[in-house]
């Protein structure tokens, strides 16, 4: 709905034979690897607090049509992520034949998760045949997609980067000003915050919830740099960037809220103090002295970088697991519990750059139109030219 030249979908089940995605509207001759994404796939396999699942996968992609000779085709991109856990599930995630002798479905489904209401739903008695999909596995495929995506934006000057600035209720102290610098920082950081000086402060909040069977939550922070105005548009509401956004981020699993800039904040502020003032200056042209609105005016950018936050519930699989009832006796339970993380936050910081990648090179093409990069980019100067003119 809310991607308007760009298609994509994903498929697979989180211990099946493999994710696979198709993305549709990429231009031709995009210059691309299949290194380039399994170095964005393992940026999402990091993360202190993770469970042992991380332990055995290595996320690569195989590239199954689409690109040739290292250059986009403008036909659609498949790939396939394998996922290797499947050797362990392969009678319990069969496609044809029975369960296992001594399969036990799973009937007590965890609060939190799309457990019960997806077995409602579709009317499936074994919980697991709605886990299987709901589960953040299905990330990886999105992230390969998103990569993509970054690969495209990247020939525009356009960057993409994110941190972790809450996790478990710790708020990062001290971090710097830049984003980028940020960015970079939290590259360095095992759970992704902008200050690797505070890791230690997080891990032991991250080991503490562990032996207590709890897990995290946390709030994580992405953004766009060099993003030129003029992408999305106030005309209707399906066209508004910072809708499409927010439908994109909140669409990642467990993301309770989303804002863009301050965010929530501005509710507690007279408008003096929300709005960006103008400047212009002959070398960049339009500036703002302030970015309290995250480079989004009208649901239109207004060049400044775009800044969304995000709120990860924490993960409902508990092992000191919360009441719930026996979907087969409807007796009290104790929900399901089984191999999970702590948390995924750093990970969801990963997610959430694909997810704005996604939907920025989509706003790109919208804006510029075109089917191959040659012709894409002299239409970028073009515009930039128009922009510096105004
Ligand atoms: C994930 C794989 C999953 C979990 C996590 C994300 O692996 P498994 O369920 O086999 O341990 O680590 O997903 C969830 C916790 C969830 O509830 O969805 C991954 O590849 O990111």
């Amino acid at each position: 709905m809310s991607l308007q030249r760009l298609r994509f979908l994903t498929a697979g089940e989180s211990h099946g034979k493999g994710l696979v995605a198709i993305l549709e509207g990429i231009p031709a001759n995009l210059e691309i690897s299949t290194e380039y994404i399994n170095r964005e796939l393992a940026r999402r396999q990091k993360g202190y607090g993770r469970g042992g699942r991380m332990k055995i996968e290595k996320d690569k992609v195989e590239i199954i049509s689409g690109i040739r000779f290292g250059k986009t085709l403008g036909s659609p991109i498949s790939l396939i992520i394998w996922n290797r856990d499947y050797e362990n599930w392969k009678n319990r995630m069969a496609v044809e034949g029975q369960p296992p002798e001594g399969y036990k479905p799973f009937t007590k489904p965890r609060p939190g998760h799309a457990d019960l209401a997806g077995g409602i739903k579709y009317n499936q008695r074994d919980l697991r045949n709605i886990l299987e999909r709901s589960s953040a596995r299905e990330t990886a495929a999105r992230v390969a997609v998103g990569a993509i995506c970054k690969r495209f934006l990247e020939e525009f000057g356009i960057k993409i980067g994110s941190y972790v600035r809450v996790l478990g209720g710790y708020s990062v102290k001290e971090m710097p000003l830049d984003l980028w610098s940020r960015h970079l920082k939290a590259e360095q950081s095992e759970v992704r915050i902008p200050n690797p000086l505070e890791d230690a402060f997080v891990k032991n909040i991250i080991d503490k919830a562990k032996e207590k069977g709890e897990t995290l939550g946390g709030i994580i922070e992405v953004f766009a740099l060099n993003v030129p105005p003029g992408l999305g548009s106030h005309i209707q509401w399906d066209k508004r960037l910072d809708g499409r956004i927010a439908q994109a981020i909140m669409s990642i699993q467990a993301i309770k809220a989303v804002e863009i800039g301050i965010g929530t904040q501005a509710g507690f502020l007279p408008g003096s103090k929300v709005m960006d003032e103008i400047g212009w200056k002959e070398d960049k042209g339009y500036f703002r002295y302030t970015n309290r609105l995250g480079g989004l005016e009208g649901g239109i950018t207004n060049g400044m970088p775009i800044v969304v936050r995000a709120t990860m519930k924490p993960i409902p699989t508990l092992m000191s697991p919360l009441r719930s009832v026996d979907i087969e006796t409807k007796e009290e339970a104790l929900a399901m519990k089984e191999r999970s993380d702590v948390t995924a936050v750093p990970a969801a910081s990963v997610v959430a750059e694909a997810m704005l990648a996604i939907v920025l090179a989509d706003a790109l093409l919208e804006k510029l139109g075109g089917d191959y990069m040659e012709e894409i980019k002299e239409r970028f100067e073009l515009y930039m030219k128009h922009i510096k003119e105004f």
